[in-house]
């Protein structure tokens, strides 16, 4: 059967939103506009799988809010809302608990690393996320999903989920009439430059809210002088620059700088290099503090101007979680049918 195309991705309200969500999210979300009905997501529910200061939460959902809005999302044409106010994503959500198993959420690398070694104290929700996540897209039977690479073996889990729902529930989806698949099987969009920004303190880690180094990040929020500073104090080798791609193979942070450049300019690695490739550091981090406040700049003064405002981000995100819920309202009501729920 085939779909209506639709794109789904979603964003968490824990704080200092970064460089590595702009290139790795925000700035896909944003060219994917003109091509599909996109809905944008302020992940709440998803947040609080670890602890969230309730004083803090809601100023951080309204700066994702205004940060979609910042960076180019039309919230009129597309939907930009956040999870909690749409109660089927956590409906859907158990029903999936029930079809996902035990052993594919095992294997998520993301619960191990966000739970460390205190595994027996980590929140059930923590464990039950990629769920969660499932439910989020599925609830939209959207077919496409932006993420970063951090988030591709979620997304796989998504689509077992599916097509474990399809199967288990064939005959059932069939006798109602909704087709061989209910589901589709959602397609990563993980191409392109930047899918994971590694940390400016050590290029093994991804760029990320919750390292406890602000130093390891470009926030949004960054003024101009604070995005110098990180840039120019970022972790480097004392080689100049390689002239070819090849060179950057075991030089992680320069590997990291030359792709957060291309980036943001747009360009492949190898004309970065062309362009600066036997030069030093010092002279590199120089145009990319340039290029990065250029692009970052006027984002960041948007977001402030919106953020003056809560009571206009909240009737946005009130406006797009009445027309996300007429969606997922209806897929509900499907998914009670086919799975023998009786309901209203
Ligand atoms: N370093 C990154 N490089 C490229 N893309 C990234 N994303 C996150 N970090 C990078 C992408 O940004 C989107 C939103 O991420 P999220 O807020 O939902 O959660 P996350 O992936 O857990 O982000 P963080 O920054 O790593 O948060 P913490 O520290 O709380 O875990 C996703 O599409 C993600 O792929």
């Amino acid at each position: 059967m085939a779909f209506k195309e639709r794109v789904f991705s979603g964003v968490q309200p824990t704080g200092n939103l970064h460089l590595g969500n702009y290139l790795g999210a925000l700035v896909k979300f944003v060219a994917l506009q003109e091509k599909y009905d996109c809905i944008y997501c302020i992940v709440d529910l998803h947040a609080i799988t670890v602890w969230q200061d309730p004083a803090e939460l809601p100023k951080a959902t309204r700066e994702v809010a205004a940060a979609f809005i910042a960076c180019g999302i039309d919230a009129k044409r597309h939907i930009v809302f956040n999870q909690s106010q749409v109660a089927e994503h956590a409906e859907l959500a158990w029903i999936f608990n029930c079809v996902a198993r035990l052993g594919w959420l095992n294997r998520m690398t993301q619960f191990k690393e966000k739970a460390g070694k205190d595994r027996e104290n980590a929140s059930v929700g923590l464990y039950a996320y990629p769920s969660l996540m499932a439910a989020d897209i599925l609830v939209y039977r959207a077919t496409h999903v932006p993420v970063g690479e951090d988030q591709k073996q979620h997304l796989e889990l998504s689509r077992d989920i599916a097509q474990k729902f399809n199967n288990d529930f064939g005959p059932s989806i069939r006798a109602h009439g909704y087709g061989e698949a209910f589901f589709p099987l959602p397609e990563p969009l993980i191409q392109g430059p930047a899918t994971r920004v590694m940390s400016l303190r050590d290029g093994a880690k991804k760029m990320s809210k919750s390292d406890a180094s602000d130093q390891s990040r470009i926030n949004l929020t960054d003024a101009a002088d604070a995005i110098a500073h990180k840039i120019r104090r970022a972790k480097t080798d004392p080689d100049p620059l390689p002239g070819e791609e090849a060179g950057l193979a075991s030089r992680p942070e320069a590997d990291n700088l030359v792709g957060i450049y291309a980036a943001l300019a747009g360009r492949a690695k190898w004309e970065v290099l062309k362009e600066f490739g036997g030069a030093q550091f010092s002279s590199f981090k120089a145009a990319l503090v340039d290029l990065a406040v250029a692009k970052l700049g006027p984002i960041n003064a948007e977001m402030k101007r919106l953020m003056a405002d809560p009571v206009h981000i909240d009737s946005v995100l009130a406006q797009g979680a009445e027309r996300a819920q007429v969606i997922a309202a209806e897929t509900m009501k499907a998914v009670k049918d086919i799975v023998g729920l009786v309901h209203r």
